[in-house]
C-alpha cells in the first residue's frame, strides 16, 4: 500500500464511520420495480401469439381460479405500455424487470419461426425505457411456456434444454445490445414443485417424489446451457450479466437451541430453495437432499433414486453459471421435524413440516406474513451458504385489497429496506439492488386479482384499465430520492 492509497483509506473509513446512520443507502446501490408477462400483458391472442400453459389452464379451468378470472386482458400492457414507462418513470427506479412471453416470440416454441410483432413490441418497450433513463432487467421465463411445447412434455422432455437454450440465444441476439442484465428462470419452484410435483400450478401434474426432480434436473441444465451461450457468443461484445432467480423464504426454527428443529430449518430450505440453487453456486444437490432421497428411494424398494444423479461432468457444467445471485424474498416460516414416514414427494421427502406464527402480522394473501428480521437472517445465510456471491433482490412486495392509502404496504417496504442496510453493515453481505413487486396491482395466478401487490392501483372493471398512484409509489420514490428509508436524510 502506498502513502496515498493508505491515506485515501483512512479517509473512505473516516467516512464510513462518520455517516453513523445505517439508514442511508450509498448511491450505487440500485431500486427498480417489477412485473411479468402474463400477469400484465394481456393479449393473449393478439397478432399471432399462442397460448401459454396459463391460457390454456385458465380456459380450460376458470374455477380454478377466484372469481373465474383470467389474464386475457390483465392490465392490458400489450396496448399501454407507454403508460407503464411513464408510471416507472414517475418512480425514479434505476432498472424495470419484466419478462418476455415466449409464446409472443416464438409462438411454435422452436426459433423456426419468429413473430415479428411480439418482437417489436419489446423492442420498443426496450427502447422507451432507454430513452428515459431506466435500464432494462429482462427475465426470460416467468411461468408462461408455449403451450406446444407443453403437448411435447415440457419440462419432462430433455429437449427443454435445447428448447430453452435456443429461444435464449435468439433474445440475446434481438435485445443483447440494450439489454445488460438478464435472468433465465424466475421462481423455478413455480415450475417444478408447483407444476410437476404438488399439481397446484399447470400443467398440474402430480410428481409423486419423481418428476419434480427430473423438470429441476432438466430446468437446472437449460439454465446452464443458457448461461454458457450468452458467456460464450455474447458476453465479450455486449457486456451484460445473467444469473437466476430463486424465491427463497426463511425457515426459522420453531424451537430454538434445539438440533432437531434447527435440522429441520436446514432441510425445509434446503428442498424448497437449495435444491434450485446449489448446482449453480456450489455444484451438485444440496448433501441433505441427496442423501434423503435417495435413502428413502432404497427403503420404497426402488432400484435407481428418484432424484436424478449429475454426472460429474454435469455438475462441472453448471457449477459457476452464474454473475449474481437473484433473489425473491416475501415471507418466513416456523419448522418441525416431522418424524412419520410418508410416501414419496417432495413435501415429505423434506422430513419437516412449516407453520407461521399467528402472531406475524398477516396481509391480503394467506402465505404472506410480514418478517423482515427473516430477510435479515436470510441473507446472512446466503452469504455464508453460496460463498459471498454478489446477491439481487429481485422482488420483495405487500397484498392487500387495493387500497390507495396503503400505510402497510409502506411499513413493509420500510422494514424490509432497513434489514438490508442492516445486513450490509452488520454482515457485511453484498446486496446491491432492490426490486419492489410490482409496478402495478395485476393478476396474481391462481387467486386473480383478489390480492393486489401494485404500487399503483389498477381498476380492472374499467375496460381502459385506469391506473391510480397509491401513496406506496410516493414513498418509494422518496427513498429512491433521497437513499434513505424514510424517504428524507438530513
Ligand atoms: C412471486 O411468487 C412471483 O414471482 C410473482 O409472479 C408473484 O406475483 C409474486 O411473487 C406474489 O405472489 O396458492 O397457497 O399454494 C412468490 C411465491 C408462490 C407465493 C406461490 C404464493 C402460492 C401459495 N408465491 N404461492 S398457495
Amino acid at each position: 500500500m502506498t502513502i496515498s492509497s493508505l491515506g485515501l483509506f483512512v479517509i473512505s473509513v473516516l467516512i464510513a464511520e462518520g455517516q453513523g446512520t445505517p439508514k442511508r443507502f450509498p448511491d450505487d446501490f440500485k431500486f427498480g420495480v417489477a412485473t411479468s408477462s402474463y400477469q400484465i400483458e394481456g393479449g393473449w391472442n393478439d397478432d399471432g401469439k399462442s397460448e401459454s400453459i396459463w391460457d390454456r389452464y385458465v380456459h380450460e379451468n376458470p374455477g380454478r381460479i377466484y372469481n373465474k378470472s383470467n389474464a386475457d386482458i390483465a392490465c392490458d400492457s400489450y396496448h399501454k405500455s407507454d403508460e407503464d414507462v411513464e408510471m416507472i418513470k414517475t418512480l425514479g427506479v434505476d432498472y424495470y424487470r419484466f419478462s418476455l412471453s415466449w409464446p409472443r416470440i416464438l409462438p411454435y416454441g422452436t426459433t423456426d419461426y419468429v413473430n415479428q410483432k411480439g418482437v417489436e413490441y419489446y423492442r420498443n418497450l426496450i427502447k422507451n425505457l432507454k430513452k428515459n433513463n431506466i435500464e432494462p432487467m429482462v427475465t426470460l421465463f416467468h411461468w408462461d411456456l408455449p403451450q406446444t411445447l407443453q403437448d411435447r412434455g415440457g419440462f419432462l422432455n430433455e429437449k427443454i434444454v435445447e428448447w430453452f437454450r435456443d429461444y435464449a440465444r435468439l433474445c440475446f441476439q434481438l435485445f443483447g445490445d440494450d439489454v445488460k442484465t438478464w435472468i433465465t428462470f424466475n421462481e423455478p419452484k413455480q415450475t417444478c414443485m408447483m407444476g410437476y410435483g404438488l399439481a397446484i400450478f399447470p400443467p398440474r401434474v402430480s410428481g409423486h417424489g419423481i418428476l419434480e426432480y427430473k423438470c429441476t434436473y432438466y430446468l437446472l441444465k437449460a439454465h446452464a446451457e443458457s448461461w454458457h451461450v450468452y458467456n460464450e457468443e455474447f458476453r465479450q461484445r455486449q457486456k451484460g450479466r445473467i444469473s437466476i432467480v430463486v424465491d427463497f423464504s426463511w425457515w426459522e426454527p420453531m424451537v430454538a437451541n434445539n438440533t432437531m428443529f434447527i435440522a429441520a430449518a436446514e432441510s425445509g430450505i434446503q428442498f424448497m430453495s437449495g435444491i434450485y440453487a446449489n448446482a449453480i453456486y456450489l455444484g451438485d444437490w444440496p448433501e441433505i437432499v441427496k442423501q434423503r432421497v435417495n435413502e428413502r428411494s432404497r427403503k420404497e424398494g426402488k432400484t435407481v433414486s428418484r432424484l436424478p444423479a449429475f454426472t460429474e461432468e454435469e455438475i462441472a457444467r453448471i457449477r459457476g453459471t452464474y454473475d449474481f445471485f437473484g433473489v425473491n424474498f416475501y415471507t418466513s416460516v416456523l419448522a418441525v421435524p416431522n418424524p412419520i414416514p410418508l410416501p414419496s414427494g417432495i413435501l415429505n421427502d423434506r422430513g419437516c413440516l412449516s407453520f407461521q406464527s399467528p402472531k406475524w402480522e398477516g396481509a391480503g394473501s394467506i402465505w404472506l406474513k410480514v418478517t423482515p428480521w427473516g430477510l435479515k437472517k436470510l441473507l446472512k445465510y446466503l452469504k455464508e451458504t453460496y460463498n459471498n456471491p454478489e446477491i439481487i433482490i429481485t422482488e420483495n412486495g405487500y397484498s392487500d385489497t387495493g387500497e390507495l392509502e396503503d400505510d402497510k404496504r409502506i411499513s413493509y417496504i420500510k422494514q424490509h429496506l432497513e434489514v438490508i442496510l442492516e445486513a450490509r453493515e452488520e454482515f457485511g453481505v453484498n446486496v446491491t439492488a432492490y426490486t419492489a413487486w410490482s409496478l402495478m396491482d395485476n393478476f396474481e395466478w391462481i387467486i386473480g386479482y383478489r390480492d393486489r401487490f401494485g404500487l399503483y392501483h389498477v381498476d380492472f372493471t374499467d375496460p381502459e384499465r385506469k391506473r391510480t398512484i397509491k401513496k406506496s409509489a410516493l414513498y418509494y420514490r422518496d427513498v429512491i430520492k433521497s437513499r434513505c428509508v424514510d424517504g428524507k436524510c438530513e
